[in-house]
């Protein structure tokens, strides 16, 4: 009997011992080893030029605010097209005119940059390039109806896609094609100060618009919407509406991020859903559409962080590694795709 019980025991201790070690299931262990294998460090592409970027960012700055209905607007819509037409892009604008939350008529300019327009493989990069008439959320109340210099909300996304564009055009080493779109009037949502009630409809207009009417025949294989990816301390949590809509494009990137060396910046745990250009993207033109946007879950001004809708948004808070995270995982994840 007590022999019986030694080797019922020894047996037990043997399936603890072999369960810890993982030699059970070869079907799951051979699956970790290939997620684990995916997510070693193994640079592809060009590297992201982070000065550049951040060049990028302050020549936007340099018009002012970029407030839609504004001349300083309409003179950096113009500097984005050119720009993009250096780097060797198709470009073509969609212009529109969009009724803002309290009936004003804005005079939108969605501009869409082709890079290899006849490669049939495309994958969207998108970004908003107007900025917040209003620094309704700064901590001072007589800021409130000043317009803000969008260096991080507005600049950065488009400063990442620009540079994105000027190391394909150096290195033109991507075989796929790649759409950079800057949407307009995504930041006039109705303002905290208003007496009217918030609707989500208010935000995102270029991108509704654009969603809606799309160039004919337009097909992406997905998109990564950039927004506020040049704050400082930024990091980027898996967020709501991409996790509902395209779930393998969040899981894709966020490997990338680690193959490309910056994992620490996209943690894999959820952020916040949020209304921004990607939502129109996926339920109008039914793009599955991800959205790369800063989340500070510890930052009491704001989750967008401290910066968000203030007129401390500027070239100052800045962070040029938060530009090169994003835009290296942006590079990583298009020279991986087949
Ligand atoms: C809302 O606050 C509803 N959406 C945030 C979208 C946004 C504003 N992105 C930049 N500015
Ligand atoms: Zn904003």
């Amino acid at each position: 009997m007590k022999k019986l019980i030694l080797l019922f025991l020894m047996i037990l201790l043997a399936l603890v011992v072999a369960f810890a070690m993982g030699w059970l299931s070869p079907a799951d262990r051979s699956a970790e080893e290939a997620e684990a294998a995916a997510e070693r460090l193994h640079p592809v592409g060009p590297s992201f030029d982070a000065d550049s970027a951040y060049a990028f960012v302050g020549a936007q700055c340099a018009f002012g605010p970029r407030a839609m209905n504004t001349s300083a607007h309409d003179r950096c819509g113009d500097w984005i097209a050119r720009k993009f037409s250096e780097y060797g892009c198709e470009v073509s604008s969609q212009h529109a005119r969009l009724r803002g939350y309290d009936g004003t008529m804005l005079n939108s300019r969605n501009i869409i940059a082709r890079y290899r327009p006849a490669a049939t493989t495309r994958i969207l990069l998108c970004a908003h390039w107007d900025t917040r008439p209003w620094a309704d959320n700064d901590p001072d109340s007589t800021h409130w109806r000043k317009p803000i210099d969008g260096a991080n909300d507005g600049a950065s996304g488009v400063a990442v896609m620009l540079e994105i564009a000027r190391q394909l055009h150096l290195s033109g080493g991507l075989t796929i094609g790649v759409d950079f779109v800057c949407l307009d009037a995504e930041d006039w949502g109705t303002p905290q100060w208003a007496n009217s009630q918030d609707s989500e409809d208010t935000w995102a207009l270029g991108a509704q618009y654009f969603a809606a009417h799309l160039p004919a025949g337009y097909e992406a294989r997905y998109g990564i919407l950039l927004d506020m990816v040049g704050g400082q301390g930024a990091r980027f949590y898996r967020e709501g509406f991409s996790m509902q809509f395209a779930p393998e494009i969040v899981k894709k990137v966020w490997r990338a991020a680690r193959a490309a060396g910056f994992g620490s910046y996209f943690p894999k745990a959820d952020g916040g859903m949020i209304t921004d250009d990607h939502v129109p993207l996926n339920r109008i033109a039914n793009i599955p559409t991800i959205d790369l946007i800063a989340f500070y879950p510890d930052c009491t001004q704001s989750s967008f962080g401290p910066t968000w809708h203030t007129l401390d948004d500027n070239l100052e808070h800045i962070d040029r590694h938060t530009l090169k995270a994003v835009g290296q995982t942006v590079i990583q994840t298009l020279f991986t795709e087949k």
